[in-house]
């Protein structure tokens, strides 16, 4: 008996110790940040000195997109390791806990949890409902921020459409709040702690509304914005449906109403300023890890959950599957890896899950339908066919390579960009014949099993179901 118990006290400190060399994750995500940082060069004037910063600590993927342009199915996917079109979670509904294929997972922190971390959070990491996923939540602070008695810029549509400076100081701010609340944490958290942490911190700007005091505003002088490239007769080589799917029945303004309102340049304006505030948040995060004990064990992850358009293709806001609405900033730093690299290979969110099993040396995880990025971490030019796959419900699909994107939507329109040649995507390709064999290796990436879409009321469902009159024609 004596002996037993001193082999399983011998083990409960070898599993203690092993806890302990484990290195601490810090999730950080963006909420609706697209292209625009210093590092991916989306937008000459954006400003994001401490994206920057954790890029040459780490690597920068730059070719990283997620599954789906929206905040639900994209976190949902990302924390769990499962495409949309596997979930059928392709919109903002339902809950992640919802839907039968998701609902007996764990999920990122849970699995976390699992194995002997300690897992807590503040801001935007889910969807919603954070608290059921962290041992600790330290709050919303507030969530998309404080909004003034009348709306600022855009008096019609739905109530979070709104831009411009409000309020007046940056502790009145939900994105400061949180940051302050990780800062605490860092600050607190023992060297020597029983467990390794996990933390989140998501931020909720540039979301709309996209509101950020003044000071952030002045550093982008309304006169002198530049307005996003776009091409006025870029939609001619498009389906109607893909025009109906990404335009009808969506909350965010009509591009020809923000122009004939004169607030393009305001609004570009009010999304730079919310991105430079969200930036600045971060850096308070940042600066507090490097000043604590955590700094060389703990692995730096940051995302946003998909992209966004200003304009370009003559539309606005997320859900849409060209790179306007997939492509996001994804860095990864982690102790003991190369430092300023940059990847082109593509990354998608999904592989987030499998990426942080191996970073802590957790079970890998079969199920998983991502793959660990590790590889890409050790060599930023290893061989890598692998791609992304976004969907924007059942049948609309984007698949990007490294060179590619190749989409086909559900009336089995398709279109194809070289982004060797067009970065913007204005030349759908998809008729040129010599470009067939790449088109024909872009479709076999395409889903041979499809969830159907799970019931519920949004913007998404609302278009998706709206589109669908283009079907009957074919
Ligand atoms: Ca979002
Ligand atoms: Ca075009």
């Amino acid at each position: 008996m004596k002996q037993m118990i001193a082999i399983l006290a011998l083990l409960m400190l070898q599993t203690s110790l092993l806890a302990k060399e484990r290195p601490n994750v810090l999730l950080i995500s963006i909420d609706d940040l697209n292209d625009w940082t210093g590092g991916l060069k989306g937008h000459p004037q954006a400003r994001t000195p401490n994206l920057d910063r954790l890029a040459g600590q780490g690597t920068l993927f730059s070719n990283a997109h997620c599954q789906s342009p929206v905040c639900n199915p994209s976190r949902a996917s990302l924390l769990t390791g499962r495409h949309p079109h596997t979930s059928g979670v392709y919109f903002l509904g339902p809950d992640l806990k919802d839907a039968p294929e998701l609902s007996g997972l764990d999920t990122l922190p849970e699995r976390f949890a699992k194995h002997g971390y300690s897992t807590l959070a503040a801001g935007k990491i889910f969807h919603r409902g954070d608290q059921r996923f962290f041992e600790t939540y330290g709050g919303s602070f507030g969530g998309f921020g404080p909004r003034p008695e009348k709306k600022i810029s855009q008096p019609h549509g739905h109530p979070l459409w709104d831009w411009g400076a409000f309020p007046e100081k940056d502790n009145q701010m939900p994105d400061f709040k949180i940051a302050k609340w990780a800062v605490d944490q860092l600050q607190s958290m023992p060297e020597k702690a029983d467990k390794p942490f996990f933390m989140g911190v998501g931020f909720y700007r540039p979301h709309v509304p996209m509101f950020a005091p003044k000071k952030w505003f002045d550093l982008f002088p309304i006169d002198q914005i530049q307005l996003p490239l776009i091409q006025e007769s870029d939609r001619d080589d498009l389906s109607d449906y893909a025009i109906a799917l990404t335009n009808d029945k969506h909350v965010s303004p009509q591009h020809e109403w923000v122009k004939s309102a004169g607030q393009w340049e305001h609004a570009v304006q009010s999304y730079l300023a919310s991105i430079a505030f969200a930036d600045h948040c971060l850096g308070l995060v940042l600066d507090a890890l490097e000043a604590s004990p955590h700094r060389d064990n703990t692995i730096v992850v940051l995302f946003a959950d998909h992209g966004f358009h200003l304009g370009e293709k003559q539309r606005w806001a997320k859900r849409s599957i060209w790179e306007n609405g997939t492509r996001v900033p994804l860095i990864i730093s982690a102790p003991g890896y190369p430092a300023k690299q940059r990847t082109s290979k593509t990354a998608p969110l999904l592989d987030n899950f499998p990426t942080r099993l191996e970073f802590a040396e957790l079970p890998s995880d079969r199920h998983q339908e991502g793959r660990s990025l590790v590889p890409l971490m050790k060599d930023s030019e290893t061989h890598w066919p692998h791609v992304a796959l976004s969907s924007f419900g059942k049948g609309n699909y984007a698949v990007r390579s490294e060179h590619f994107r190749y989409i086909r939507y559900l009336d089995q329109s398709e279109e194809l960009y070289d982004h060797r040649e067009d970065p913007h995507e204005w030349k759908n390709l998809i008729d040129d014949p010599l470009y067939s064999e790449t088109i024909l290796k872009h479709r076999q990436f395409l889903p041979s099993k499809e969830s159907p879409v799970l019931p519920g009321n949004s913007t998404g469902h609302q278009a998706y179901e709206s589109a669908s009159r283009f079907l009957e024609s074919n």
